[in-house]
């Protein structure tokens, strides 16, 4: 028995003293700076969190969620040094927004940073030191919680690190937003862009206009029919499927957003992918045709909002101000994109507008439209951002410009000295396909496998180092019409999040496709742990 017990504790304190190599970290997205040091940390039961103040609790509480979860631990907080055995949370306010610097030692873990958002990215560290059963959602046993000694000193290369949602084409309730929300945080981004309008379906509680979800949340065909969606607009038949979120709702999904770092900016879109707001206020069009919610992205979509009658206005600030109301954000989306403006050469109400605002030509009146919608964005102090199209016939003053036609209009946007979000189809757009057509469920089309994400800069050659400063950061953007349920949301999502997350947090020049291909298959078995969806063909497919 005794040899037994001393052939345990060999083996144990084996593993304890387990050494590192710089294969064994595998971060992601890649630190700024990574030094190995001798020897680990290892975390027990008596491990504490050695806070400054409360509110600091909040950067803790993935971890502190998962140690509860694995091996049932409720890790404790004190405002006094401990001996040891402790993670110190320190401020130092010389440190710049969600950078932070990570020193582990073999008697304690120190995080610095500005706030909580370089806590929670120091921590998010830590955790992807950790052995991957971190992730595990049931009680795993034998697993030595340790991490090695090293000195991480880490910060984004870009402010803006997104995700966009289409909650319009199939409807995503709250609690897989605040999965995604977690997800995110975990791979250091902090925006999710909610597309909360399109044709086929609106989906945020206006308290003013209730018939914009009692009718423009519901559409008839759950299946997406894109091409022949004109059958399925019968303004009489009453569609049941589909979905939105009440006031509520996105008030606690907010909360929990910023809990994690991420912001959330609300996209209402105009003047056009509106055919939910349409068929549930015909007056809103040109012509006030009733029409239904379409089950599909019909194209080209006649209906959109009259730029001539006042009526459009009033509703579209009356609508911003509820949206204003729950998203605290800087940023309000008015989408501005694909808008086709043949009604508007013949509306009578279009045609006055242009004549009593001196306007050539319907590009003028779509940035007579947004300049006006940006007027009253900027009164109440937040910023517009809207798609490339905001480019044409002359862009809002003081309007971000979010560049999804390939780079050239965030290029010009940033000429012009306006804020950039570069988010371009042949990079970002993770409705694309990831590997070879036959393999992969039916998707938008397009082919942006893994490697070609990893490609993406958002800062272009041909800018000046004036114009790049300009460029806020990057964003995917997950288009709906093809992604019926959350599981082919992660699909799509993983693991193509991983590789834009390092494009818009690593330093450019430690980015390297080989080494983030190595890496990325720790962050597979993270997923496999996770519950997470993610596709593994892309993994498979090189550029
Ligand atoms: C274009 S990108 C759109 C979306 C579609 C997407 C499909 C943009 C601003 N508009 O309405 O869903 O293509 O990839």
């Amino acid at each position: 028995k005794l040899q037994i017990l001393a052939l345990l504790v060999v083996i144990t304190s084996c593993s304890k003293s387990k050494v590192f190599t710089e294969s064994d970290i595998q971060i992601i997205p890649k630190p700024a700076s990574v030094q190995l040091e001798n020897g680990v940390f290892e975390f027990s039961e008596n491990t504490q969190f050695f806070i400054e103040n409360q509110s600091q609790k909040e950067a803790t509480t993935t971890l502190v969620n998962k140690f509860k979860k694995v091996v049932g631990w409720n890790l404790g907080f004190s405002e006094t040094a401990p001996q040891h055995n402790y993670i110190q949370l320190s401020v130092d306010e010389s440190f710049a927004k969600e950078a932070y610097k990570l020193e582990v030692h073999t008697d304690f873990i120190k995080i610095t940073a500005n706030g909580n958002s370089g806590f929670m990215y120091g921590l998010e560290t830590v955790r992807q030191l950790l052995p991957i059963e971190i992730e595990s959602d049931e009680l795993v046993k034998n697993i030595d919680w340790i991490i090695p000694a090293i000195v991480v000193k880490d910060q984004p290369r870009f402010q803006y690190r997104g995700l966009m949602i289409d909650v319009s084409r199939h409807f995503f309730n709250k609690e897989y937003l605040e999965k995604v929300i977690d997800r995110l945080a975990m791979h250091k981004m902090n925006v999710l862009h909610l597309h909360l309008v399109d044709d086929q379906g609106w989906r945020m509680e206006i308290k003013k206009y209730p018939k914009l979800t009692d009718v423009g949340a519901w559409r008839v065909d759950q299946e997406d029919k894109h091409w022949s969606a004109r059958e399925t607009t019968d303004p009489n038949e009453k569609g049941t499927y589909g979905g939105f979120f009440t006031q509520q709702e996105l008030k606690e999904l907010v909360a929990y957003a910023a809990s994690k770092n991420v912001e959330i900016i609300p996209e209402i879109e105009m003047p056009a992918h509106v055919s939910c707001a349409i068929a549930a206020y015909p007056e809103l069009s040109c012509f006030e045709k009733p029409i239904g919610v379409p089950s599909g992205g019909v194209w080209p979509i006649t209906d959109i909002y009259c730029a001539g009658k006042e009526h459009t206005f009033e509703f579209l600030e009356d609508v911003l101000l509820e949206v204003m109301e729950i998203f605290p954000s800087k940023y309000i989306h008015i989408g501005g994109d694909e808008a086709t403006k043949t009604n508007w050469k013949i509306c009578p109400h279009c045609k006055k507008r242009m004549k009593d605002e001196n306007l050539e030509n319907v590009e003028e009146l779509q940035s007579y439209f947004v300049k006006r919608m940006e007027k009253f964005i900027n009164s109440k102090g937040k910023k517009l951002i809207g798609w490339d199209e905001i480019l044409e016939g002359g862009l809002a003053p003081d309007a971000t410009v979010m560049s999804w036609r390939g780079v050239k209009g965030g290029i010009e946007a940033a000429k012009q000295g306006h804020d950039v979000i570069m988010t371009p189809g042949t990079h970002c757009y993770f409705d694309h396909y990831q590997g070879p057509q036959n393999e992969e469920p039916l998707a938008w089309g397009g082919y942006t496998p893994l490697s070609k994400v990893y490609q993406f800069d958002p800062v272009v050659d041909v800018m000046t180092p004036a114009e790049a400063k300009h460029v806020l950061g990057g964003q995917a953007n997950l288009w709906a019409e093809y992604i019926p349920n959350e599981k082919q949301s992660e699909y799509m999502i993983f693991p193509r999040l991983a590789a834009l997350s390092e494009t818009l947090w690593s330093p450019k020049e430690l980015r390297n496709w080989n080494d983030f291909s190595s890496r990325i298959s720790t962050m597979f078995n993270r997923y496999e742990l996770l519950n997470i969806n993610y596709a593994k063909s892309s993994y498979l497919v090189s550029a």
